[in-house]
């Protein structure tokens, strides 16, 4: 059996790892018992790293606020099924996904059970959901396993952005443990990445998220495959609100659409797509049906999901809008709200990213300073330039428009609560400058 960032799950059965024997005298962890036995608990591949590697910088600091005796992380993957995954009938992706969602939750349980025998505090973050839902629409994800498990050895992202194991491709989900312990030996990042450029996954997204270059849409992607999650039935229940009647209510949502609703509701969210791990070929035990006969490959497996006649939901005047008129006529595009709209400033600030228009922007050429005062005092910068975005949390350059507001009032804007000429008319509002740029960066962001 091949070894790749780590020992794999064998084949054949193997003999329960004695809890004891991964304990040391100094309370270290031993490497090789510790693997063997998530390996027997089912995990596929496993990964350890130290809290204080410098490439998980982000994800020490979100646990040491809950968990702040940690001082490593366990890194687990668990295989999904691949022909369900691909499949262009989402009920059969669906069913896989939250079952080996639910695999995943049970082996880092399990892991956390026996560890707390040895008298090792361990924590684990879910693989999904439950998140941190009060946070929302800011990192309501405790802990990113994606770094962690590349940190640990056990893939690279790839241009979709999906870990793709080297044997396994990215038909992985992943999980992580928290531990207060230390463990003899870590693993390192793989040295090269499996992601060979083919670029299937860019013309396999329904909804264009994924730039050839590696940016990723992360707006488009959530807007349509997450509809039935958090963000979208926030919208939906907006259009319940707003919908005068029963008549009016299916004018705007087609009676598939609720009952779809209800089956997210009743059974786990269902994921519009995911199309960009179904045809992504990479990894070992993965590439010899693209290898074997690439036209076959693209009429079996890219095609039936290009071709799918389906709802697309996207945010009007974005990119994602354009994209599905272009590449994908024969789809139906849906149109719904951005459900990302923050509800602070700071969510405002570490949110553009997310919902950047790149290529509404590739005209744009401007630098505006933020200042926001009141209950939520903050500074930031945004230029823009050439399709291509930077926020900084300070004032750099000279501005083509300065931006001063209350922070309440600035946030009620963006929920559509109120408008920028009542702003200038109650001084909420101040600008320095042409305040054309302000259209201008409007164009940027879905509102
Ligand atoms: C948020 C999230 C999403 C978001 C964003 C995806 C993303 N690229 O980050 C959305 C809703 C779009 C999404 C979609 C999917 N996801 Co998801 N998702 C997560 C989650 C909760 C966190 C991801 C994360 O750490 N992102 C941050 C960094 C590390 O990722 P990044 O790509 O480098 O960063 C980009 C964006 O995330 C964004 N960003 C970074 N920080 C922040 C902060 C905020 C507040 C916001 C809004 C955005 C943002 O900007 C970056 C540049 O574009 C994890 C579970 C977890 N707790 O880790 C699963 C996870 C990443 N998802 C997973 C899966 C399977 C999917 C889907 C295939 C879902 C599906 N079944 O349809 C798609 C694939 C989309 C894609 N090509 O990435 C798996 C991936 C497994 C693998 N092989 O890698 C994970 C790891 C779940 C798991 N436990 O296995 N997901
Ligand atoms: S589909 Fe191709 S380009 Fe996309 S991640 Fe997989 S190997 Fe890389």
């Amino acid at each position: 059996m091949k070894e790749v960032g780590g020992s794999l799950r064998s084949d054949t059965e193997m003999q329960p790892t004695e809890l004891k024997e991964i304990v040391s005298e100094d309370g270290t962890l031993d490497y090789d018992a510790l693997k063997q036995f998530a390996l027997n608990l089912g995990a596929d591949d496993v990964g350890f790293v130290e809290i204080d590697r410098p490439s998980i910088a982000d994800e020490k600091y979100e646990l040491e606020k809950i968990f702040p005796a940690a001082k490593s992380f366990i890194s687990i993957v668990v295989r999904m099924n691949q022909e369900p995954i691909r499949s262009s009938a989402r009920s059969i992706a669906n069913l896989e996904f939250h079952h080996q969602g639910e695999e995943v939750n049970s082996i880092t349980r399990k892991l956390v059970t026996k560890l707390e025998r040895l008298g090792i505090r361990a924590l684990n973050p879910s693989m999904g959901f439950p998140m941190e839902m009060q946070r929302f629409p800011g990192r309501v994800w405790l802990i990113s396993h994606k770094p962690i498990a590349e940190a640990a050895g056990l893939g690279k992202k790839g241009i979709h952005r999906n870990v793709i194991h080297p044997r396994f491709g990215n038909f992985i989900l992943l999980g992580t443990v928290a531990i207060d312990a230390r463990i003899s030996r870590y693993d390192k990042p793989i040295d090269y990445n499996p992601c060979f450029e083919c670029k299937l996954c860019v013309s396999a997204c329904p909804v264009g998220a994924i730039a050839p270059t590696g940016e990723f849409d992360f707006s488009a992607c959530y807007t349509h495959n997450y509809r039935e999650f958090m963000g979208g039935l926030t919208d939906w229940v907006g259009t319940i609100a707003d919908s005068r009647d029963r008549k009016e209510y299916q004018a705007k949502v087609a009676p598939n659409e609720t009952a779809s609703m209800w089956q997210s509701l009743s059974f786990g969210p269902n994921y519009k797509a995911a199309y960009c791990m179904s045809v992504c070929p990479a990894g070992d035990d993965v590439i010899g049906q693209f290898l074997s006969g690439r036209k076959e490959f693209l009429d079996t497996v890219l095609k039936p999901l290009q071709k799918k006649e389906e709802p697309i939901y996207v945010v009007p005047d974005t990119d994602a809008e354009e994209y599905v008129k272009k590449r994908f006529p024969h789809k139906t595009i849906r149109f719904v709200n951005n459900s990302l709209i923050p509800n602070t400033i700071e969510s405002f600030i570490s949110g553009l990213r997310s919902v950047f228009q790149r290529k509404r922007a590739s005209d744009v050429d401007i630098n505006l300073h933020f200042t926001f005062t009141g209950k939520e005092p903050a500074i930031a910068g945004v230029q823009i330039s050439k399709g291509k975005l930077k926020v900084s949390r300070t004032h750099e350059g000279k501005a083509d428009l300065k931006v001063t507001a209350d922070s309440s009032f600035w946030i009620d804007f963006l929920n559509h609560r109120c408008s920028i000429p009542l702003g200038l008319i109650t001084g909420k509002l101040r600008l320095a400058g042409n305040p054309v740029h302000l259209l201008k960066f409007q164009k940027c962001f879905p509102v």
